[in-house]
């Protein structure tokens, strides 16, 4: 029998990741050999980009996407979402290079997505779920912003910032991708909200996230702010979509029982 995972693609995408990039391209290899790999560099200063195309070189499941320059997150992964849905890969999944997403619970992404999920969010707020060495303010600004984020937009998931998503290609192909918001994670926001309006099936497995141990964050902060304004906007928005379309319903509905009362009285 097939299942969709058979033709999986991890995207990693890196920047300034020398140390990081053969340790998890090792533990990929390792944990899963029939999955493909693609990392997606923004030419790194430190040299990643030669590292990940040496890599390449002794392995064939192992591709690189070198990009111009830094360009942020998202566009790396719609760069890597791109390359994937042009080939025959029927699952696309996300994994950071710096450790944090282990290659060794991706298993559980793929299972749930060959039982039937279009989306599989590896969650570190569902039960089960954990994050190792983060400082407890992050762990705060996290899972605060995340159920500020579940609050406004309902849809019922706990971790709609997280980053190690498995999504089968149906999932992509439905969405716009150049139109997704570039600012730090609120494009992965972005992503899970319009897989739960568009009518798929969402879910979320426990995960441990820990924090890496090498190299540097590339986040700063002021995102932060951004992504809860931009989400309260979505939120409002689409309350009021909800509001509107409830209007048109009771309306008609009004309209049909007055149309009945006055037949009924003409009778
Ligand atoms: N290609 C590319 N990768 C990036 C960029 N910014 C961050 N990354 C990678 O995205 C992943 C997550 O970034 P990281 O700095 O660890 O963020 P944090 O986990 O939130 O602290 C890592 O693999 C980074 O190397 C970027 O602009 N371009
Ligand atoms: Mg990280």
């Amino acid at each position: 029998m097939t299942n969709p995972s058979d033709a999986t693609l991890v995207i990693i995408p890196t920047y300034n990741e020398l140390e990081n990039l053969p340790l998890i391209v090792g533990r990929v290899r390792a944990a899963t050999p029939e999955v493909d790999i693609l990392v997606v560099d923004d030419n790194s200063p430190d040299g990643t980009g030669d590292k990940a195309d040496e890599l390449a070189a002794e392995d064939a499941r192992i591709n690189v996407l070198h990009r111009e320059s830094k360009g942020g997150l998202c566009g790396a992964y719609v760069a890597g979402f791109q390359w994937g849905l042009e080939r025959e890969y029927t699952v696309l999944c996300e994994m950071d290079a710096d450790g944090s997403h282990a290659p060794e619970q991706l298993h559980l992404l793929l299972s749930e997505i060959d039982s039937g999920a279009d989306l599989v969010i590896g969650s570190r707020y569902v039960p089960g779920g954990k994050v190792v060495n983060w400082p407890k303010k992050r762990w705060i600004l996290s899972k605060g912003g995340n159920a500020y984020i579940s609050f406004m937009l309902g849809g019922g998931l706990s971790d709609m910032t997280a980053g190690y998503r498995a999504y089968r290609r149906e999932v992509l192909e439905a969405m716009d991708l150049d139109e997704l918001s570039n600012a730090g994670y609120i494009f992965q926001v972005d992503l899970a909200w319009r897989a739960v309006v568009g009518g798929f099936d969402v879910r979320e497995v426990p995960i441990t996230f820990t924090e890496r141990e090498i190299g540097e964050s590339k986040l700063d902060g002021s995102f932060v702010k951004d992504s809860l304004v931009e989400v309260t906007r979505w939120g409002v928005r689409h309350r009021a979509g909800q509001a509107a379309e409830i209007a048109k319903v009771t309306k008609g509905m009004l309209g049909y029982e007055f149309k009945h009362w006055q037949r009924s009285r003409r009778r």
